[in-house]
């Protein structure tokens, strides 16, 4: 059995193409520095991932941006306005693209599936005119042939490629980019001829489309596609590559398909498709890849159930190969870099370069027998051993705790109209409250403060005092500017997730755990380990010292439980519900205690509620209710006249408008400035019956929009909801603008509420 791999994180150990990149954008790097740095990049890949004992390397995986925009490229699809810029130099154009220029806006940003990866989404029409372009795909092959590697170039796939897609600007919004595909399936075929004829001889094409719920139009598509490109005179053997779950009924189609091999999920995400597989009578004839090391998360793969399970599949295929459930771009580079880790811990954790060592132990265990790998096995069993037995997994406290939850705890004492009545009287707001979403500004003197903390060069109470005050000057100037409920501004907070997870038991934090979100951005999420609890509170000195500092109400700010899963990576030993239900508790303690201390108003952030939404629609329903209820249970621990706050951070969401409505929230604050209030007609129309604050300012650009033009989205907004239920507010967090365009939008937001107040007064 081979071992390989679909693709490899692409940023270096010291995120060198990041800083690249960045350079070149500044003109600090030329084209020729920032390609030999690609390169160096590419090389040092393969030769890593042979050294690991991978047999086959991806090649084509790497990108200077993103892997879908290299797609757009490689058919010949840039948008119209991006023309001129591509024609005129192909690695600028690819930019401009990718981050807009003064004049043209970027391609749309959205997420992969559901990672945390975002890519750049193709914009399509009705005249869309497709052309081959294998000159990167060519290279790229070439490149790792050249140093002597068996290579396998890796595409995104016809049907994903077009599933992916939208209509152009312009372009009528109900046009279906797949209608296209009769279009794209000869530039693919010209790709393919082109790698062939480089050297290549297998080629893979990703599907991961096809995990997804999905039409018979659809399927229809993706049979004749395969049919089509397996018809191709002079093609390389075609591997179809699936991942993020279960093929299902697309499975039928892909196993009858004119192609030399198939890529199935069989970690517990794709565990139906072994039995699938067996229903649709194997893959006699073709290859099978086994993605049975988990591409997503962070933990040791368990040696004895993936080989029970290659096993299995043995029988079901012509040969079987054994690789990663998906690309590792998903997952940090070396869990041997994390120094600072308990090394007890340590063995507990596989990143990429640990994961592709695990798929060559046990391809060698598949093809040779596992007295082969006797010594790994003894290893793998003892590490997965002390996982199970530490304490930092298991803290009996919070088992029992957790085991006591009831469903009362998880509810108000009071219906909203009774709540609604009791914040009244204790917030005494006006009609059209202002307010923010949370954090200002992070200025450079901020992320320098916290650099000279760690670096030593200034204590604890000197970094505090520089905390305290930028505090006083977000107070002062909300006081002055005029604004209902104050924030303190976040300053002490690096990341919404990486704040907290840092003062929580049972969370890991990495030191080069860097994952790409998009383009040269990258996050490092924290590791949830172990059983969670708080050993104290976290943030309720700042929010007390803020309201300290004035007499109106301080609004404290934590982010929620599912946003506190969904930017980690998460445990895989216990359902994802009960992890839930763990960092509930926790954080219900500390919305207590904010409570206690006198804060009238609690927000918590559920910006990735919706991200982690399930890719089958059937296995939502049991996603929505523990994540639901994990939200509940960290906001029903309060009085009914304190006022609980949430906020999510898209404009979409009719698909979860029922979840919204069940969080039972007091308040909610939502994008909505670039839909013109979108979100308003879509809550009236769901017959949402509590408060809400459609943002009037998009903060994603440093545009400061006019009174008049704020005045003219509530008045919008009125339309829909209510003036008793409507809140004035940005759409998202400030911490990514500058001071100048925040003074300027907040004071403009304020006059706006303040002229729509006085004309409703008019209409007494
Ligand atoms: N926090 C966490 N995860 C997230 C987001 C977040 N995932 C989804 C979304 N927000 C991703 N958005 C971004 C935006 C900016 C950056 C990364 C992801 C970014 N990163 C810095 C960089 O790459 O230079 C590094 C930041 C750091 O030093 O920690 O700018 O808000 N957890
Ligand atoms: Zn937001």
């Amino acid at each position: 059995a081979r071992a390989t791999v679909y693709g490899y994180p692409r940023q270096g150990q010291n995120r060198e193409l990041k800083k690249a990149v960045e350079g070149y954008w500044k003109g600090r790097v030329t084209a020729d520095a920032l390609r030999e740095t690609a390169a160096g990049l590419r090389r040092s890949h393969w030769q890593q991932l042979a050294e690991d004992g991978i047999h086959e390397v991806p090649t084509g995986d790497f990108s200077y941006y993103d892997h879908v925009l290299d797609t757009s490229v490689m058919v010949g699809a840039a948008p119209e306005r991006h023309r001129g810029a591509v024609e005129a130099d192909a690695l600028d154009g690819y930019f401009a693209m990718a981050r807009g220029t003064q004049d043209v806006a970027p391609l749309e940003m959205t997420k992969w599936f559901d990672t945390n990866y975002h890519y750049l989404v193709p914009e399509l029409g009705p005249g869309t005119v497709f052309t081959a372009n294998s000159v990167k795909q060519v290279a790229e092959l070439r490149e790792a042939v050249a140093l002597g590697y068996t290579a396998r170039p890796v595409l995104v796939g016809p049907i994903t490629y077009l599933l992916l897609a939208k209509p152009a600007p312009g372009v009528s919004a109900d046009f279906e980019p797949l209608t296209l595909l009769d279009r794209l399936l000869p530039v693919y075929a010209q790709v393919l001829a082109d790698l062939h004829a480089a050297g290549a001889e297998w080629v893979q094409l990703d599907e991961p489309a096809l995990v997804q719920d999905r039409t018979p139009a659809d399927l229809n598509a993706a049979a004749r596609a395969y049919r089509e490109l397996g018809a191709a005179a002079d093609r390389p053997k075609l591997l179809v590559a699936s991942y993020f779950g279960r093929l299902g009924e697309a499975l039928p189609v892909l196993a009858a398909a004119p192609v030399e091999g198939l890529a199935l999920d069989f970690t517990e995400a794709g565990a139906a498709n072994l039995d699938d597989l067996a229903a649709v009578g194997g893959l006699p004839g073709k290859r099978l890849v086994a993605g049975i090391v988990n591409g997503r998360n962070i933990w040791i793969n368990d040696f004895r159930k993936s080989l029970a399970t290659l096993g299995t599949l043995l029988g079901l295929a012509d040969r079987v190969d054994v690789a990663a459930s998906c690309s590792l771009l998903h997952v940090p580079l070396d869990a041997d870099a994390e120094r600072d880790l308990d090394p007890q811990v340590r063995r507990w954790l596989a990143f990429a370069r640990q994961k592709t060592r695990e798929i060559a132990v046990l391809a060698r265990g598949l093809g040779r027998g596992t007295d082969t790998i006797t010594a790994e096995l003894a290893a793998n069993r003892a590490d997965l051993a002390s996982r199970a037995g530490s304490a930092l997994t298991h803290d009996p406290a919070v088992r029992a705790r957790t085991a006591a939850v009831t469903h009362a705890d998880g509810r108000r004492g009071r219906p909203y109209a009774e709540r609604a009545a009791a914040q009244r009287a204790h917030l005494r707001l006006p009609v059209l409250p202002t307010t923010t979403i949370g954090s200002f500004p992070q200025t450079d003197e901020l992320r320098a403060a916290r650099a000279d903390l760690r670096a030593g060069r200034i204590d604890t109470a000197g970094y505090e005092a520089r905390i305290k005050g930028e505090i006083e000057e977000v107070v002062s100037f909300q006081e002055k500017t005029g604004i209902d409920v104050l924030v303190h501004g976040e300053p002490e907070r690096n990341d919404m997730v990486q704040y907290f997870a840092e003062q929580l038991t049972g969370y890991l934090a990495t030191q080069h755990g860097w994952v790409q979100s998009y383009g040269t951005r990258y996050v490092r999420p924290p590791v949830l380990a172990g059983d969670i609890s708080r050993p104290e509170p976290m943030t309720v000195r700042w929010t007390s010292y803020a309201q300290s500092l004035t007499s109106k109400p301080v609004k404290g700010m934590l982010t929620g439980p599912v946003t506190m899963l969904a930017w980690s990576f998460v445990r895989d030993d216990q359902p994802l519900g009960d992890t839930a239900r763990q960092v509930a508790l926790a954080l219900r303690d500390e919305v207590n205690d904010l409570e206690a201390a006198g804060t009238a108003v609690i927000q918590v952030d559920e910006p990735a509620l919706r991200e982690t939404l399930p890719l089958r629609a059937a296995d939502r329903a049991d996603y929505l209710a523990w994540a639901t209820e994990a939200f509940r249970l960290t906001t029903s621990g309060v009085r009914p006249d304190t006022q609980i706050h949430t906020h999510m951070c898209y404009a979409e969401f009719g698909d979860i408008v029922r979840a919204i409505d069940d969080l039972d929230a007091d308040v909610i604050s939502l994008e909505a400035a670039r839909s013109h209030m979108q979100v308003a007609r879509e809550l009236a129309a769901h017959g949402y019956p509590r408060a809400a604050g459609p943002g009037v300012w998009d903060i994603h650009s440093p545009r400061v929009p006019s009174a008049g033009e704020a005045a003219g989205l509530l008045r919008t907004g009125l339309e829909a909801i209510p003036a008793e239920r409507l809140w004035v507010n940005p759409d998202c967090g400030l911490k990514t603008r500058g001071w100048t365009e925040t003074r300027a939008s907040l004071e403009n937001l304020v006059a706006a509420a303040r002229e729509v107040r006085a004309a409703l007064a008019g209409d007494d």
